[in-house]
């Protein structure tokens, strides 16, 4: 069955027509200039992929240990202000310019600014050429009140000055720097705080690790696109990192407002951080919870949008669905096998030769394509693209494609970013040369919005996926300047060739398939297994690297006056492309932007930026509507437009597990709407994997599956296995989803993550610290998921078990007899995924249908799971689930206390459909009646459940019509 499904994904993509000969799909075959498509191709040349090798810092043996060499700063002039202090700080004796020059004089402010944060502010007394992030970015919090009560206090040493925070309830050091110098060079910012033995610290991304940093974590934060290599740079940068603290049982957070180039190195007792420009500019946030520091911070960089209702439903993507019949017949095949789609998504292949706002004229001819979008939306469905950042640039010898108009728009607005000197910088990414839009640029935002509004007359979707925003490009510096005639040019790396590698454990669980692929593989020529490893592997370029001697770079434009070298650094971080260039696969950091700013100050906003003036173009698509948007680079704050996935993942065992941490992560980071590429990108998955992906997916907030161009098909249906499992999973989601929405409720509300970690839910207790193995939907449902091969049962905890805690299985409603701290065995064959409802919660129902839409119509359930003490609660939100503004809401709070269950219902928002049944777990004893208000309810009784059923005639009104009290 995968053969099948494999060779003839391939013949396809060599069987495509000579206009494609831009698009990615012809240089599978095709990786040097000696093209053998029918119209030759120029190639990206290979020495302008390759940047100067650099030793990064923490590896480098003869590398100055900044906190032995600097002289640090003594604290003059102390002075009392309302908010808190300020003073000068001045360089003891003679400037060291270890990494960069030394700022003689600095100045320090101290503001308590609520109740929960405390700000600490150093900056240069000369700002000349110092960057400092624009409020517009990010706000800068201010002062809230002048009487408050804090638990933070902040006390400092004068001479050799250093400072620590304090939990005044505790006496606790939080924070201290005392004992390192303070060292403030033009390139160069570091401070050490001292940290307790066995920390227990989570934040600084975005990375794949487990949750915790663990001492010996080195943490690099520069945008990067790379295929999510374990504990290297990736797309996202969030400076911030939460401290819990057993002990005292208090969690702190710590963010550093800036978009600097980062590295932080966390050691048994202390964590160093590294910044290679901005100012010193250092939230505190007291808790005392881990749920309520992450609350605090994510309330200051702002809380997360409220998706749209629809976002919930499952999605469906892929990188080659090269037509609009592809399109139809994927749409068509989970219709025919009865599995529940909501949204259908185009990678790049949708593209007139790759380029932004335009489609294929022969595969996507717009009538064809725009009656197949209209079916779409008639089925209440939806059609998400994706838009790349680059834009390309027309070659001026190709009249056809002069008046390529995202282009020429952009270019007579003066909207793209330049050259030091001023002329366009020129890149390259999957078109071929390209220029990148300035979002700081005066125009910028007419011109995006004009791109979009005007491509959406076109292709109406429902929403947006931005990729290559780190800001990507595929060679070093403005490669393209003088090269455009060459346009259109392939990348210079194998793009679509057959990914070679099958998942861990395959060989026994797909052993018929195995025996037939190992065969197959070995008669593919050597040539085609080469370029296949290539394209699976983690660095796109490194193979050039490693057989290439370094290139030299034009320097002049890299040195900057008052700014140093921003090209090579003096402190070379461990960016995690092969050769650690800054300039090597991202926009060189001496890019310049209109308003002045360098790359190399901010490069880590550039998708944050992007998506700010993308959802405003969105909104203008379609006024009033929430904007759905799905990023790959993101920012603090960047939650409060749009939700993530985790990127380029590989189709094995190891990357499933890493989804949850990397979950919680981007969570306590204000993006609560996340979700990674479900049976793996890179790489082939296999039926035993992807059943048990498609399964935990059911339980992320967002659920796509996607792939990548070579590898086989992989979509819920093409193994009878996996299109059972995700039936069974993706109806409890469906199910659900009254529960899953008044989470998304919740964290825009509040900015509680959706998928929580034990130990933000059980703070008290130690021993579940770092468990990424298994994690809450939102604080009732607990998911045990299988993450490893060829195994029927999984190990887990259940925090609090018979002592606070009680849990119900889900598919039996059987209280369970698990002990607190206990790993206790479940039967999890292939197919199911071990869930649990956490006693003492109430989570709203809705029959499920094929779409949102059609769910959404369905009768209501509640299941009531009683609590060790026999009491329950929960609450069901409800809007229309599109309004950006919402004018009309319903909560419903449910409380069960007393063999008694009341709902009640406050708000506008009319709910129609009738209440069908409730399910009580844990009633001891069989009730003789059960009464709805005054008449008497159906029900039966097994397993210590009642199930009560035929509400509907007693709530035709609409299930939360009115109050009502339930008692058996
Ligand atoms: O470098 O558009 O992360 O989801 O399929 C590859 C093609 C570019 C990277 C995205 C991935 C997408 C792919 N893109």
């Amino acid at each position: 069955m995968i053969l099948f499904k494999y060779f003839p994904l391939l013949s396809l993509a060599l069987a495509l027509p000579v206009h494609f000969d831009g698009s990615v799909e012809s240089n599978g075959s095709t990786i040097s200039s000696t093209s053998t498509s029918p119209a030759a191709q120029f190639t990206l040349p290979n020495d302008l992929t390759i940047g100067v090798k650099q030793v990064p810092n923490i590896y480098n043996e003869s590398a100055i240990d900044a906190n032995q060499a600097a002289p640090g700063y003594d604290l003059l002039n102390i002075s009392l202000s309302d908010s808190g202090l300020s003073g000068l700080l001045k360089l003891r004796g003679e400037p060291k310019n270890i990494y960069g020059y030394d700022f003689d004089l600095l100045n320090l402010t101290v503001s308590y600014q609520s109740d929960e944060r405390l700000n600490v502010h150093i900056e240069p007394v000369n700002m000349t050429d110092v960057f400092v992030l624009p409020d517009f970015i990010v706000t800068r919090p201010e002062v809230e009140s002048l009487d408050l009560d804090s638990d933070l206090l902040f006390t400092y040493q004068a001479k050799q000055f250093g400072f620590s925070i304090v939990r005044k309830s505790t006496g606790e050091s939080l924070f201290s720097t005392i004992g390192n110098p303070l060292v403030y060079e033009n390139q160069f910012i570091q401070f050490n705080t001292s940290l307790p033995k066995n920390h227990v610290l989570s934040g600084l991304g975005e990375s794949i690790h487990g949750s915790l940093l663990t001492p010996g974590t080195n943490r690099t934060l520069f945008a990067e696109d790379i295929g999510d290599p374990i504990d290297g740079n990736i797309y996202g940068v969030h400076p911030v990192y939460f401290d819990q603290r057993y002990g005292s049982n208090t969690t702190h957070a710590v963010w550093w407002r800036t978009s600097a180039i980062q590295e932080i190195l966390i050691r048994n007792q202390s964590l160093t951080w590294r910044a290679l420009s901005g100012v010193v500019d250092l939230y505190f946030f007291s808790g005392p919870t881990p749920k309520v520091a992450i609350q605090q911070y994510v309330a200051t960089v702002g809380l997360p949008a409220l998706q749209p209702y629809w976002s919930l439903g499952y999605h469906q993507c892929r990188w080659g669905y090269n037509s609009t019949e592809r399109l139809q017949e994927v749409v068509q095949n989970f219709k025919d096998f009865d599995i529940p789609l909501e949204t259908i998504w185009s990678d790049i292949d949708y593209m007139d030769s790759l380029k932004d706002f335009t489609t294929d004229p022969y595969r996507f001819p717009l009538d064809k394509f725009q009656r197949f979008l209209n079916e779409l939306h008639n089925n209440d469905q939806h059609y998400v693209p994706i838009v790349d950042a680059a834009i390309y640039v027309p070659n001026p010898h190709n009249a056809t494609e002069a008046n390529y108009s995202s282009y020429v728009n952009g270019a007579k607005l003066n909207t793209f970013l330049r050259n030091p000197d001023n002329t366009t910088y020129i890149g390259a990414v999957w078109p071929g040369y390209t220029v990148f839009p300035d979002f700081f640029a005066e125009n910028a935002q007419t011109y995006w919005t004009g791109e979009i509004s005007k491509w959406h007359k076109d292709v109406s979707f429902d929403g947006l996926w931005m990729d290559m925003d780190e800001v990507s490009s595929f060679c070093v510096g403005s490669c393209g300047t003088g090269m455009i005639d060459k346009n259109p040019i392939a990348p210079n790396f194998a793009v679509g060739s057959p990914a070679g590698s099958y998942p861990v454990g395959f060989n026994v669980s797909n052993s018929t398939d195995y025996e037939i692929f190992s065969e197959s593989l070995a008669s593919v020529s050597s040539a085609a297994i080469a370029s296949a490893e290539a394209s699976a592997g983690t660095t796109l370029s490194s193979t050039a690297v490693a057989t290439s001697s370094s290139t030299s770079i034009d320097a002049k434009n890299t040195l900057m006056p008052g700014k140093g070298n921003i090209n090579y650094p003096p402190y070379a971080i461990n960016n995690v492309q092969g050769d650690h260039d800054l300039a090597t696969h991202a926009v060189s950091p001496n890019a310049t932007h209109q308003n002045g700013f360098i790359e190399y100050d901010v490069h880590n906003l550039y998708g944050h930026m992007q998506t700010n003036s993308t959802y405003n173009a969105i909104l203008d698509t379609n006024p009033g509507k929430r904007p759905f948007l799905i990023v790959r680079s993101t920012f603090p704050g960047s939650g409060k437009r749009v939700g993530h996935w985790g990127g380029d993942n590989t189709a094995d065992f190891a990357y499933m597990y890493f989804s949850i941490p990397q979950a919680f992560a981007i969570g306590s980071f204000g993006i609560p709407f996340f979700g990674v590429d479900v049976c793996g990108f890179n790489g082939n998955t296999d039926m035993e994997l992807c059943s048990r992906w498609m399964q935990l997916g059911s339980f992320f907030p967002f659920y796509r599956n996607h792939n990548y161009l070579g590898a086989i098909d992989q979509e819920p249906y093409v193994w009878e296995a996996v299109t059972s499992a995700t039936k069974t999973s993706m109806a409890i989601r469906y199910l659900l989803l009254p529960y899953y929405y008044t989470l998304l409720h919740e964290s825009h509300t509040t900015g509680l993550p959706f998928l929580r970690q034990f130990q933000w839910e059980f703070p008290e207790d130690s021993f579940y610290a770092g468990i990424d193995n298994q994690f809450f939907v939102g604080d009732s449902l607990l998911v045990t998921p299988v993450l490893e091969p060829n195994v029927s049962t999984v190990k887990g905890v259940f925090p609090g078990a018979n002592e606070s805690d009680v849990y119900y299985d889900f598919y039996t409603h059987e209280k369970q007899n698990f002990t607190n701290h206990k790993n206790h065995t479940l039967e999890a064959p292939l197919g199911h995924i071990p869930l649990h409802i956490r006693g003492g919660s109430i989570l709203p129902t809705q029959e499920p249908g094929y779409t949102v839409a059609e769910s959404r119509n369905n009768s209501f359930g509640l299941i009531v799971a009683l609590g060790l003490d026999g009491s329950a609660s929960g609450n069901l939100y409800l809007d229309d689930g599109e309004s950006l503004k919402v004018s009309e809401a319903t909560f419903v709070d449910f409380v069960a206390e007393n063999n008694t269950l009341t709902a009640a219902p406050r708000g506008n928002y009319a709910i129609e459909q009738a209440l069908a049944n409730i399910t009580i777990l844990g009633v001891d004893s069989e009730p003789s009646t059960v009464l709805f208000g005054n008449s008497s309810a159906k029900f039966q009784y097994t397993n210590s459940t009642v199930f009560i059923t035929g509400l509907e005639e007693l709530t035709g009104d609409g299930a939360f019509a009115d109050q009502f009290v339930v008692s058996w």
